[in-house]
């Protein structure tokens, strides 16, 4: 083995990102970020292309053992919602409440039984763009301690929540890449703005069709008894 995931040395920013091939495996997590009805064209705050990620998205999920599924979750007082809305940051339309059909997933969207949910925005006077949110569970420390070592992030939308939950895996020392053709964004300006940020901050974007799958997987966390299973490796 080479590298995380047993590529052949392929890191951030080196082949993959001029088009070579990334190979999943052992060490990698898929972090499905908002992939939600109001997300989607007919949502609340629906985003072009929003329903193209769902197959893209759904074909990725084979090639991972672990996965993250986020979700805005706001309560119908959230601090973003606006009655007159800018769509832009801090003033939303009111979306993603919970327990509506909005805040659903979007037609389609598959998800391992064994993903892990983390729902943020709930706080009525926090917006929380991230997936790694900063009140509760402490996702960089569970997945490090799970030697996960890159997250590959795709999902919606890429202005706001794919590009604060990127810059959160950046900082908490992950490789991450984010899968282009598997995220839509809000608008054009913010989107390519989105991207330069990423990009400056060491994300890789890359494409589905670049990721491989070396059929490495995380080993079992627990025996045949259901009993935790502890590794040292
Ligand atoms: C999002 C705007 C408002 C997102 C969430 O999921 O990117 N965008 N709330
Ligand atoms: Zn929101």
């Amino acid at each position: 083995m080479n590298g995380p995931g047993g590529d052949a040395g392929v890191t951030a920013a080196g082949p993959a990102a001029a088009g070579g091939t990334v190979s999943t495996g052992a060490h990698d997590v898929l972090m499905v970020v908002d992939v939600q009805a109001d997300f989607c064209p007919g949502g609340a705050l629906g985003v072009e292309g929003g329903f193209d990620v769902v197959p893209v998205i759904n074909g990725l999920t084979s090639k991972f053992g672990r996965w993250v599924y986020t979700r805005d979750w706001h309560p119908h007082d959230h601090v973003s919602f606006s009655a007159d809305p800018e769509f832009r940051d801090g003033s939303w339309p009111p979306h993603a409440v919970q327990g509506t059909p909005g805040a659903a997933w979007c037609a389609g969207l598959e998800m391992p039984m064994n993903a892990i949910l983390i729902s943020k925005g709930d706080d009525p006077a926090l917006e929380e763009y991230s997936g790694f949110p900063k009140q509760r569970l402490d996702l960089a420390e569970f997945l490090r301690l799970r030697k996960v070592e890159r997250v590959f992030i795709a999902g919606l939308t890429a202005d706001y929540c794919v590009k604060n939950t990127a810059l959160d895996a950046c900082k908490a020392g992950f490789t991450v890449f984010v899968v282009e053709d598997a995220v839509r964004g809000v608008a054009p300006d913010t989107t390519a703005r989105a991207y330069a940020e990423m990009r400056a901050a060491g994300v890789t974007i890359i494409r589905s069709e670049q990721i491989a799958d070396s059929g490495n997987r995380p080993a079992a966390a627990y025996d045949e008894h259901g009993h935790p299973v502890h590794h040292d490796d």
